[in-house]
């Protein structure tokens, strides 16, 4: 089954991490895709360091759930405390889609319920899956990107940062 994962980090190292959550990912699924890095604004929660944002695409045996509790693991791995609500990060990943399923679920909403209100999810999910279309809102990648109103700043950062 093909997923989509935003993959995130605002504590340094962030490039390191976010390397460590794609080495993390290869043990358990198939990498096919990593889009390119993104520095972006905070939203949300704005008092904190800019992120380091990008989108993976993965094929993977396990269900949704199991899906949620292996990322859910390598965020842990990788330290995460949860502290402040949307506040700072070393990892945070993010299940996008999964095929054109849609879950919900009290603890897994897929697809992700805020992907489409994020120019740091759309903008790096465009580059590798811009003709997806969200199971719900009937839109592909491309057009939820063109309707989002108001983008926070994104700034490319780095293309080939993973092989
Ligand atoms: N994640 C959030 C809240 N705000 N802002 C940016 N730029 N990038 C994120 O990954 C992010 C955020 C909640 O997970
Ligand atoms: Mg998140
Ligand atoms: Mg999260």
């Amino acid at each position: 089954m093909i997923s989509y994962i935003a993959i995130g980090s605002n504590i340094e190292d962030r490039e390191d991490y976010l390397k460590k959550v794609v080495g993390e990912l290869k043990k358990q699924s198939k990498v096919l895709i990593c889009s390119s890095l993104y520095e972006t604004e905070p939203v949300g929660y704005a008092d904190q360091s800019w992120f380091l944002n990008g989108v993976v695409k993965v094929e993977t045996h396990f269900t949704p759930s199991t899906l949620l509790e292996f990322v859910l693991a390598i965020e842990k791995m990788l330290n995460r405390v949860r502290t402040i609500q949307n506040g700072p990060r070393t990892v945070d990943l993010d299940i996008l889609f999964y095929e054109d399923k849609i879950v919900q679920e009290e603890n897994l909403q897929i697809p992700h319920p805020r992907l489409h209100e994020r120019a740091f999810v759309l903008i790096p999910l465009k580059e590798i899956a811009s003709d997806f279309m969200h199971p719900i809102l009937k839109k592909d990648v491309s057009t939820m990107l063109e309707d989002l109103p108001k983008q926070e700043e994104v700034l490319l950062y780095k293309k080939e940062w993973f092989r």
